[in-house]
């Protein structure tokens, strides 16, 4: 069948839309209608060439749709579920998932190749084979792809909105419970407030931290950080530095978490000092595969206990905890509507990039 998809072709262009052929799903496979998608600041990783991806690819890899029809060997899913994507597939039988450790899975190993498991491409057109984004390409009205990818939820539910529970929701909102291990009275710092960051903030009120300290440059992000749980906000991270040394009288923060669309050095330094002993510092962050942005002396890891960890899809199990992330948006304590700024059609793809870079957008949304 035919779909219309955006694609990148070449690091630097604009995305192009482009009409590509699928195939039948095969073994383990389900046909996708893709009904919405999310712009995430990964895919112009892609675009820009610093995460350097196998082209071209069909972009997108926060996706909700309806399955359509089912290969041989399918279990998860039947046709006519309602189904959030996954940017991370869960296999279910690897070391990791078998260790509760979905979100490290071995089937990710195709994220930026876009190959399906069992290694072919699930896109064709004139430049030969396309891969798809984290396996998933959801910048395209249909897919192709594996039923490790999808985790089926309620009809009830708005797929517009659950659509941000496959990246930028449990990357945040795990960086903070997951990863940091956030408790009642925390101070916690979100420095960098999109997609995943103000996830990160509502992920912090949520746990009862005491102090939910807010930075980011522009005034509309650091709004909806106050209205969504921040008890502070800052344009800037020395401003922060000041106000927890008052906040906790020279104790600092209990963790950090660094969502920054490209992360620098810069906002490492300002992680560790902004952390007191004990303290951790969070990675959700991604910037160009050979820039180093860690330089630090030792003496900080080991005479101030402080830690490092980097968090992939928040440490989250996306079998367990997109669901769970869906019930508490039913009961209200997710906010998912309040965070999507706008919404596109595919062919205004290039368009709600350009609004993500210049910081219009806590979330833009596709509407396919
Ligand atoms: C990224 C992680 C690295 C591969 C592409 C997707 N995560 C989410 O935005
Ligand atoms: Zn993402």
């Amino acid at each position: 069948m035919k779909t219309q998809a955006a694609v990148v072709h070449q690091p630097g262009k604009p995305i192009e839309i482009e009409e590509l052929e699928l195939d039948k799903p095969r073994d383990g496979e389900v046909l996708i209608r893709y009904l919405y998608a999310g712009l995430c600041h990964s895919d112009v990783h892609i675009a820009h060439g610093d995460l350097e991806a196998r082209l071209p690819m069909v972009l997108g890899h926060e996706g909700a749709g309806i399955i359509e029809e089912v290969g041989p060997g399918v279990t998860r899913v039947k046709p006519g579920d309602h189904v959030v994507c996954s940017f991370i597939p869960n296999c279910g039988t690897c070391r990791y998932c078998a260790t509760g450790r979905q979100s490290i899975c071995d089937l990710g190993a195709t994220l930026l190749e876009g190959s399906l498991p069992g290694g072919r491409f699930p896109f064709r057109g004139q430049a030969g084979e396309y891969g798809a984004m984290c396996l998933l390409g959801t910048f395209s009205q249909y897919g192709v792809i594996h039923q490790s990818s999808v985790v089926k939820v309620d009809d009830s539910l708005p797929l517009d909105k659950a659509v941000l529970v496959g990246c930028g929701v449990p990357t945040g909102w795990g960086s903070v419970v997951n990863t940091a291990e956030v408790t009642a009275g925390d101070t916690v710092v979100i420095i960098g407030i999109g997609g995943i960051g103000i996830n990160a903030v509502q992920a912090a009120a949520f746990s009862g931290a005491k102090h939910v300290v807010a930075v980011d440059p522009l005034a509309n992000k650091r709004e909806k950080a106050l209205e969504l749980g921040a008890t502070h906000a800052f344009a800037t991270a020395a401003e922060a530095i000041d106000a927890v040394t008052a906040l906790t009288e020279g104790q600092m923060a209990d963790s950090a978490i660094l969502t920054p669309g490209v992360l620098t050095a810069e906002n490492v330094g300002e992680g560790f000092m902004i952390v007191g002993k004990g303290g951790i510092v969070v990675l959700t962050a991604l910037n160009k595969l050979e820039e180093p942005t860690i330089q630090l002396p030792g003496t900080v890891l080991t005479l101030y206990r402080k830690q490092l960890r980097g968090s992939l899809f928040g440490d989250c199990n996306p079998t367990t905890d997109i669901p769970r992330l869906l019930g508490l948006y039913q009961n209200g304590d997710l906010k998912l509507d309040e965070i999507i700024t706008r919404t596109y059609r595919l062919d205004e793809v290039n368009r709600g990039y350009d609004d993500l870079l210049n910081g219009a957008n806590v979330r833009g949304v596709m509407v396919h």
